[in-house]
């Protein structure tokens, strides 16, 4: 490493005095003013993580459903995943070092990560639309170039898309060409040829109106609609040519506030879908004859999905696992309805697409989505093997048609993350070929009413949380106040958690109406103030805030 121009470099890109950040769930975010310095020194992190993998790694610069004026970056591990826990670690020090550190925090992290210097390094690069994207991604190159690694710069990709580059790159273009045209014709090759199955149902049908955030999605999407244009057409409503990013649209802001996007019209019954600003997110809603806003969310793509895939498996015989990843988010009603009615095993991990993506790995087939539309479908690399062989000997008719139904379900999904482009276009496959209206799909079950509400604390961190977050055991006596709390209510449920993306805790509460679920989460909400060092103006009931807001 040439620690002196490494140096020489960073001035460049100074970090502010008494900065400090945490690479969290979703990697580094905040201001984008802020993040010259973070930039530049994960082009550095970048080629060391490269070098140690003998991989391409991947380097994202978002900040996905946050306001435009922010911006993040995240690391893309060799097979399409979320970096390594310990490289979290590695990021995080190397972020905060202060400018005469570098140097040796670098050095330590090559030597703690028996990094060979020798090694060549090759990083690939993608940008949102945020105004500040372009310039911090020139930093990424910096970074990357200073260490002597190879990059490619892709510019504009929704996240997703770049996980896909990644994973193609490191296995050689066995799973796909790295390239933005290899990414729509394997998805829209897919897509048509598993509704080419469904019977024809008419234009309505097969007209969705995608809300894009103002971001990327958007871009993406206009491109890529053209390659499936017979089996769907697709409106794009927010595809930023006026908007603001993220602002009053996007799944984000349909899911928090359970209501449609500003700038999209419908109609009653219209099938509608919002992505976030980096399109790794999706969520369904329409309206019904009454004018009321229904949510069909993630937990209902989840299961969708997993009531779909149940009757090919069954059909081909072969007894391969299928399991329901969620988090503490999971509506009841859902949680209940994959293990009772569909009779799915249904697991629950910490908030965060690493920890779902970890636990569906131990399935042949792991389904996994956040109530906020987060999610994919995971096949493992036997599962796979196991189908296509089974696609191409089964001999019976039946057998092999639902083989290679599976089959295409495989290359739908976008196998390195989960993908709002490709979890749209699955969907959108399902409703044709079982004939469901958006309504019908709602149906599947009931959600319990629930409400999230932010409380603000000194440090959020007193509050630690056990059992996949459902459980507090720090500060004492919080959890024995949710418990009291929620027994006053019919089918309740709540939960406390730190957040991991802002400086807030996090209340959730559902029950038999949405005025229970409001009081609770309310008064759950209270004792969090009351228990775990409050800030600030005392929450107030729900139906106060919610005027306040009109
Ligand atoms: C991040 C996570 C998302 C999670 C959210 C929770 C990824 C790619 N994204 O956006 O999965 O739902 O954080 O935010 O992992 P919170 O900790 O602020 O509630
Ligand atoms: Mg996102």
């Amino acid at each position: 490493m040439d620690l002196d121009a490494v140096t020489k470099q960073s001035a460049l890109h100074a970090k502010p005095d008494g900065l400090t950040l945490q690479y969290g769930t979703a990697g580094f975010r905040t201001k984008a003013e802020h993040l010259d310095h973070v930039m530049f020194r994960m082009g550095l992190l970048a080629v060391l993580r490269s070098k140690q993998t003998k991989s391409t790694i991947g380097v994202m610069v978002t900040a996905s459903h946050n306001p435009e004026e922010d911006n993040g970056v995240k690391l893309v591990d060799p097979l399409g995943e979320m970096l390594a826990p310990s490289w979290e670690d590695h990021a995080t020090c190397l972020a905060n070092a202060e400018e005469q550190d570098l140097p040796r925090v670098l050095v330590d992290i090559g030597e703690k990560a028996a990094v060979n210097l020798h090694q060549d390094a090759f990083v690939v690069i993608g940008r949102d639309t945020r105004p500040s994207s372009e310039k911090l991604s020139q930093s990424v190159i910096d970074g990357v170039t200073v260490l002597g690694g190879q990059f490619h710069d892709y510019g504009l990709l929704t996240t997703p898309q770049l996980h896909y580059m990644v994973y193609c790159r490191n296995t050689s273009g066995q799973y796909g060409k790295a390239t933005i045209e290899g990414y729509y014709q394997k998805l829209s090759a897919a897509f048509v040829e598993l509704t080419k199955q469904a019977s024809c149902s008419g234009d309505d049908q097969r007209t969705l109106k995608v809300d894009c955030a103002n971001g990327i999605g958007a871009l993406k999407l206009r491109e890529m609609k053209h390659y499936f244009s017979q089996g769907l057409s697709v409106q794009l409503f927010n595809d930023g040519t006026k908007g603001k990013l993220n602002h009053l649209c996007g799944a984000d802001f349909v899911k928090s506030h359970q209501k449609p996007p500003q700038g999209i019209e419908m109609k009653s019954h219209e099938r509608c879908c919002s992505f976030d600003g980096d399109a790794d997110r999706i969520v369904y809603y329409y309206h019904d004859a009454d004018g009321q806003f229904h949510l069909v969310d993630g937990d209902k793509i989840a299961a969708l999905i997993s009531s779909f895939l149940k009757e090919p498996l069954l059909e081909i015989g072969d007894s391969l696992s299928l399991g329901v990843v969620q988090t503490a988010y999971a509506n009841g009603s859902s949680t209940r309805y994959l293990e009772e009615v569909m009779k799915v095993p249904v697991y629950c991990t910490k908030t965060g697409v690493k920890h779902l993506h970890h636990k569906a790995q131990e399935f042949d087939i792991g389904v996994y989505f956040e109530a906020n539309g987060h999610g994919t479908v995971l096949f493992s690399k036997a599962a796979e093997m196991k189908i296509k062989q089974l696609a191409k000997e089964l001999e019976e008719d039946k057998k092999r048609k639902a083989a290679k139904m599976l089959e295409n379900v495989i290359d739908l999904f976008n196998q390195a993350t989960g993908d709002a482009i490709s979890d749209m276009l699955v969907i959108e496959a399902i409703l044709a070929l079982k004939g469901l209206t958006v309504q019908q799909w709602d149906a599947l079950y009931t959600d319990l009413p629930n409400r999230q509400l932010k409380v603000k604390v000194a440090d959020r961190q007193v509050i630690s949380t056990t059992d996949a977050e459902r459980q507090a055991v720090k500060p004492p006596g919080l959890q024995e106040a949710i418990n009291e709390l929620v027994k006053k209510y019919r089918l309740s449920r709540a939960f406390v958690r730190p957040s991991g993306t802002e400086d807030i805790v996090r209340v959730y509460a559902e029950a038999d109406s949405q005025e229970n679920a409001d009081s609770l989460a309310y008064e759950v909400s209270l004792a969090v103030f009351q228990l775990a060092g409050g800030i600030g103006e005392r929450p107030q009931p729900v139906n106060i805030t919610r005027n306040l807001e009109l």
